[in-house]
């Protein structure tokens, strides 16, 4: 395999990027596919210079994708998140961006059949089990890369791609409360697709208009986010996430630019250049319920839409929440783009 290479296509998913496999290219057993996995991407060395990652977690992720055996879906996505810095692969969270990607990546690998003008794809993430049906346009059969959709972190239009997601049955709310005390601050533990802490930014010294350089930039922050974040995990239902890239926390300010509310999210030590598709789903099903944290500094949604400012703009999330005996479950629409950059095969380097 490594004198040949691995088939593998590098594609931008929404505002992330990653190589995209099919599994039967791939080891089936987890410890010898991550090895591999780490040797392509270039980790644990923070620069990831001899392999494709791109030193940081935005552009360090991984989509194995195949088809399901489940009737009425089409295609499993399993997402890996390949730890810079470190020789860690991750399963523990799911990544709505990559999954732009997944229907156009399975429609160009022969694993979905597509006619017509537009190609609807059943997508089931293993790593949560949730389910997204991903719709795009087509040109002879072939995804349509090209388009009029902008979205904000992504240079340029590119062709739409709308994912519809919904929530298997786990709850909107871990803890089956609206806000919980962590560290001294009042926190709404949240999870519509992704896990996510949300606070408010002012408890913190953030005005919410900060850079995430400015953010990464203060020790003491990082310290008081990581702190509540282990205290979060356990009572999320997700265990000691010390080594865990979930949950994400997420500091949360006026709105400045006609959105709902301002965001800067911690992924969870680098603070994210714009927002995760997931984390603006579950921070705007946060704003939607009164009484959770963030619903007091939101301003108007229009309609369904929640317009999520983060540092690179503003993410129009449509979220539905609702509320059946007591307990709130949520499904949220988003429209992506996303690209084929290159098609070909990966050289993984050898073991250190
Ligand atoms: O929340 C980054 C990203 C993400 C996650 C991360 C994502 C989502 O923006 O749906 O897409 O989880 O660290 O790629």
């Amino acid at each position: 395999m490594a004198a040949t290479g691995i088939p593998c296509m590098l594609m931008r998913g929404g505002t992330s990027k990653g190589a995209y496999f099919v599994a039967s290219d791939l080891p089936a057993e987890p410890a010898s596919r991550d090895d591999l996995v780490l040797r392509i991407m270039g980790s644990p060395d923070p620069a990831q210079i001899d392999g494709l990652g791109g030193a940081h977690p935005l552009t360090s992720k991984v989509a194995i994708v195949s088809r399901s055996a489940e009737s009425g879906i089409d295609i499993d996505y399993l997402f890996l998140q390949v730890v810079v810095g470190e020789a860690v692969v991750s399963d523990a969270q799911t990544c709505g961006n990559l999954l732009a990607g997944v229907g156009p990546f399975a429609l160009e690998r022969g694993l979905v059949a597509a006619s017509g003008d537009t190609a609807s794809v059943r997508i089931r993430l293993v790593n949560t089990g949730d389910v997204a049906t991903a719709t795009f346009a087509l040109t002879d059969g072939e995804p349509e890369y090209d388009g009029g959709a902008a979205i904000d972190g992504v240079p340029g239009t590119a062709g739409g791609i709308e994912l519809e997601m919904t929530s298997g049955d786990r709850p909107l709310l871990p803890t089956g409360r609206l806000t919980d005390d962590l560290d001294g601050h009042r926190a709404t533990l949240i999870d519509n697709g992704m896990p996510v802490v949300l606070l408010r930014a002012d408890e913190f010294g953030v005005d919410g208009t900060e850079s995430p350089a400015d953010l990464e930039a203060r020790s003491d922050l990082a310290a008081a986010v990581e702190r509540i974040r282990l205290l979060a995990g356990p009572l999320m239902g997700l265990g000691d996430v010390a080594d865990s890239t979930v949950p994400k926390v997420i500091l949360l300010s006026p709105p400045r630019a006609g959105g709902v509310v301002g965001t800067r999210s911690f992924i969870p030590t680098r603070v994210h250049t714009s927002i995760g598709v997931l984390m603006a789903a579950s921070v705007a099903a946060g704003v939607a319920i009164d009484g959770a944290v963030g619903s007091d500094l939101a301003g108007r949604a229009e309609g369904e839409v929640f317009g999520i400012e983060h540092p690179g703009g503003s993410f129009p999330a449509r979220v539905r929440v609702a509320e059946t005996d007591g307990t709130w479950h949520a499904s949220s629409t988003s429209l992506r783009t996303a690209r084929k950059i290159f098609d070909g095969a990966v050289f993984p380097r050898p073991r250190l």
